[in-house]
């Protein structure tokens, strides 16, 4: 006779309670996860840190989740989406394990086959990610038969200390070894469960590290010196700059770029195994390398990149010097055929855009791939070693980072990473204008205050910006001077303000002679829209 693996509720005082086994139960499960995360971050040491289970399933997750959710992460969190995402995911996975556990306990083998199918769903998820080679199966399958072992160890030494606790216990008969009392029964499952979750705790936050800082192609890059420009970029007018305090400096520094993808893990990608190709409906199908494109006659060029989530007054904009080769001379190579109506690019890591081919081979637009970034090479976060920026489009639809490959295509044949997420294939940048000082809410000494910002319309440009205040007649701004019409422009309104409570509006007006809408529009599916939005109230 073996002891029963099922613990049936007992009057109270009696062996363990069924509450506190489902407690240890749980408390199980969770230890198995910690140990499968933990193995599988330490084989990822050896096999490649695109392996991580975790950075798989949370790039599926992302690539799967509807719409709605995806735009409800981003409107919740910005930027912060990720952390959010991970600490989603750590709540979820601590859920499912501590009920997995309870599952074992009470029905085996439930909670195994729990763990057998998390196992299987992260190893479809790390193998169909783009940038996966099939070494990156092997730490969640070492990772799933680690916590299965540890789940099976964990569930026997639980159960022979609640053996333990029943009366009479020296007289049960177990598997081997004999029962050697309820204090050293329960130590046995403790000491395992504290030892196991410490050593995961360890081990997996070490492999993490390594595996992150070998994921940062930092030496890479501080490694590489770009060419000067065959083409530079004309200076900055000094006029660009207004001396307003808290306005948003014309050129953003790397540093503060905003930053929008899809990428958990940021792609890694040595420059020297870098290369785009460019095929499709084309001539001559072209392979370009890292060193073919710097030697190249290199063009810098001043250009305001923005994201379509950004709402009317958000700060998801951006201005920086992008260096890097006319994506119009690399096509004219190529040779695109007639029909072709979009370059679809593509990321190491699978994001797809697409753009109209005849706005990148347009003379007027300087599309480029870029490859420096306000005097730098690009940082890793904005698609080292090559990205795409394409002055005048969303980033979504153009700016592709870590671009590795173009395929000249066609609108009704194919479609870029956002559009059947419920955006629009075409994403023009809209007219914006948005106020930085004062800010939102603040208080501000009556008498001479300027209000100021910046508004944008890259490609087409901004003739002028008009502020009102309280609702009353719109008064012309001064609007500051800009490199290009690709560029954002500042602005400023002196006021002499009042005491008491005022409201602030600001619209633009486009080269085009079309003023900025009044009406609101939601980010999706084509940009936000409407002055009326970002009213602000000063005291
Ligand atoms: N590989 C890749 N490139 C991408 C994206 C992405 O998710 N993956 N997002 C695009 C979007 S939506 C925007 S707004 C810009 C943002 O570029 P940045 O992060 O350098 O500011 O990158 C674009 N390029
Ligand atoms: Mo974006």
């Amino acid at each position: 006779m073996s002891v029963r693996l099922e613990s049936p509720p007992r009057p109270a005082g009696v062996g363990m309670t069924t509450r506190a086994s489902s407690a240890w139960a749980a408390l199980a499960g969770v230890v198995s996860v910690t140990a499968f995360l933990a193995s599988a971050e330490a084989v990822a040491w050896v096999t490649g840190a695109g392996g991580s289970p975790l950075f798989g399933v949370g790039s599926a997750a992302i690539d799967l989740a509807p719409a709605a959710v995806k735009n409800l992460m981003v409107s919740l969190f910005g930027t912060g989406d990720k952390v959010a995402l991970f600490v989603l995911m750590g709540v979820l996975l601590v859920a499912i394990t501590a009920g997995a556990g309870v599952l074992e306990h009470r029905r085996p083998p439930g909670g195994k086959i729990v763990f057998g199918i998390g196992g299987v769903v992260a190893l479809v998820a790390v193998l169909t990610r783009a940038d996966s080679t099939s070494l990156d199966g092997a730490p969640t399958a070492v990772g799933t038969v680690v916590s299965l072992v540890v789940l099976t160890a964990l569930m026997t030494r639980l159960h022979r200390w609640e053996a333990s606790t029943e009366p009479g216990w020296a007289a049960a008969t177990v598997p081997e070894p004999p029962l050697r009392g309820p204090g050293l029964e329960r130590r046995g499952f403790l000491v395992m469960a504290i030892a196991v979750g410490a050593a995961s705790v360890v081990v997996g936050t070490g492999a993490r590290l390594v595996n992150a800082t070998r994921a940062n192609v930092g030496a890479l890059r501080d490694a590489l010196t770009l060419p000067a420009p065959a083409q530079a970029a004309p200076a900055v007018p000094a006029g660009a700059s207004l001396d307003v305090e808290g306005i948003t400096p014309y050129v953003t520094p790397n540093a503060d770029f905003y930053r929008i993808d899809t990428a958990l893990q940021v792609p890694s990608i040595d420059p020297a195994e870098w290369s785009l190709r460019i095929h499709g409906l084309v001539d001559r199908e072209i392979e370009i390398s890292f060193d073919e494109l710097l030697a190249l006659p290199l063009e810098e060029h001043y250009a305001t990149l923005s994201c379509v989530s950004n709402e009317v007054g958000g700060d998801l904009i951006g201005t920086a010097l992008w260096l890097g080769y006319p994506i119009r001379a690399l096509l004219e190579r190529a040779g695109p055929q007639s029909g072709a109506d979009m370059v679809l690019s593509t990321s190491s890591d699978g994001f797809t855009a697409g753009t109209p081919l005849s706005v990148l081979v347009d003379d007027g637009t300087d599309a480029i791939l870029a490859v420096g970034m306000n005097g730098e090479p690009l940082p890793q976060q904005h698609g080292f070693p090559v990205r795409m920026v394409v002055p005048g489009l969303f980033g979504y639809v153009s700016a592709t980072k870590w671009v590795v490959d173009l395929e000249v295509t066609r609108f009704a044949d194919t479609e870029g990473y956002w559009t059947p997420r419920g955006w629009d294939a075409l994403g023009p940048v809209k007219l914006e204008s948005r106020i930085d000082t004062p800010k939102a809410g603040a208080s501000v000494d009556a008498g001479r205050v300027p209000i100021a910002g910046v508004a944008w319309h890259p490609h087409t440009g901004v003739s002028g910006v008009e502020v009102r205040i309280d609702g009353g007649a719109w008064v012309a701004a001064e609007l500051a001077e800009s490199v290009s019409a690709d560029t954002w422009v500042q602005w400023v309104h002196r006021w002499d303000a009042t005491p008491g409570d005022h409201t602030v509006q600001v619209r633009a007006t486009g080269a085009d002679g079309v003023t900025q809408s009044e009406t609101p529009l939601p980010p999706a599916p084509n940009g936000a829209e409407g002055w009326d939005e970002h009213t602000i109230t000063v005291r």
